[in-house]
């Protein structure tokens, strides 16, 4: 990754098919008129957005325990095709868009930085497996996929997730951060795998600064690898980030959430970052819609080089 390189593209990835609600797919649109370009290029970056477009399908049954399997695998191919190709050329911003557009984020990085370092910043873990989700909703299993857990048969029905490459991203490159509603299945996973997992016990143990140290020493000591950061806007406290289909309450604070993108920019590594999970149809009143937005909106300065002196 070259440093000089100031080119940002901004990936709009409307997609609701991980998850029950709709609105979340409104998202990238009403984050852009909330002004998140702009901002963008006040930090110094030169901006191309486009944004993607999701055909139904009919029929789509499920597989395994999957909800809408064949739509959410085309859906995420289609993210992993833009994500490949803008960080082969600059940094990328996806913007969801529930968070099962992260199994194409996360292979797009890895195609692009075969040896980049994945932090999952989220209140869930995100790795249940096909047969394990007992939703159903592939948002609470996009990691098991470039993980190798999936378990999905070779020929498996409509070729659903067979564009994606396996054990891409190794179990001792992701971290997570923030969690506290992991179901058994993934706590299992991610006690048999060893993955830095930080929890929201570990940030009022250790504090937020020590808590992100810890996690990057883990899945990048020495600093070399590139950084890919997955944010989950439900990570933060509901009180920030009402506006989300899954809310967990004891959250992240605004400032901490923020400090985990700053610490990680400072790095020099990050090559590309989701910001998902903003639904502006949920919340009470209009403020929650704006002040989700405005959560997201900072994360993403705090993690293009805002500096705040
Ligand atoms: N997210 N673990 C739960 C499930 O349905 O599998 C919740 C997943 C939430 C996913 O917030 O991106
Ligand atoms: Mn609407
Ligand atoms: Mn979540
Ligand atoms: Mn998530």
């Amino acid at each position: 990754q070259n440093k000089d390189n100031k080119e940002l593209y901004i990936v709009g990835a409307p997609f609701a098919g991980g998850q029950g609600k709709q609105g979340v797919d409104e998202a990238p649109k009403l984050l852009l008129r909330e002004g998140l370009e702009t901002e963008i290029q006040n930090l110094g970056w030169n901006t191309h957005v486009s944004h993607l477009e999701f055909e139904e399908v009919k029929n789509d049954t499920p597989i395994s325990n999957m909800k809408n399997p064949r739509f959410v695998s085309k859906a995420a191919e289609k993210v992993y095709d833009s994500v490949k190709a803008a960080a082969e050329k600059g940094f990328v911003l996806t913007v969801g868009g529930d968070h099962s557009i992260g199994a194409g984020t996360v292979a797009g990085v890895l195609a692009a930085h075969p040896e980049a370092v994945v932090l999952w910043i989220d209140a869930h873990a995100d790795i249940n497996t096909p047969a394990a989700t007992q939703s159903g909703n592939i948002h609470g299993c996009p990691l098991s996929f470039p993980t190798g857990i999936d378990e999905l048969p070779e020929d498996v029905e409509d070729g659903v997730f067979k564009w994606l490459p396996r054990k891409s991203l190794d179990f001792s490159r992701l971290a997570y951060i923030g969690l506290r509603d992991a179901d058994e299945f993934e706590k299992s996973v991610i006690r048999k795998y060893n993955i830095a997992a930080y929890s929201m016990h570990d940030v009022d143990k250790y504090g937020i600064a020590r808590v992100v140290e810890m996690a990057l020493r883990r899945v990048n000591p020495g600093n070399t690898r590139p950084i890919h950061l997955s944010f989950d806007v439900d990570a933060l406290d509901p009180f920030f980030a009402p506006s989300t289909g899954t809310p967990v309450r004891g959250g992240l604070t605004w400032r901490e959430g923020c400090y985990i993108c700053e610490a990680v920019a400072e790095t020099g590594n990050l090559v590309a970052m989701d910001l998902v999970e903003c639904n502006p149809h949920l919340g009470e009143h209009d403020e929650h819609i704006k002040s989700t937005l405005h959560s997201g909106i900072a994360l993403v300065k705090s993690a293009l080089g805002q500096t705040l002196l």
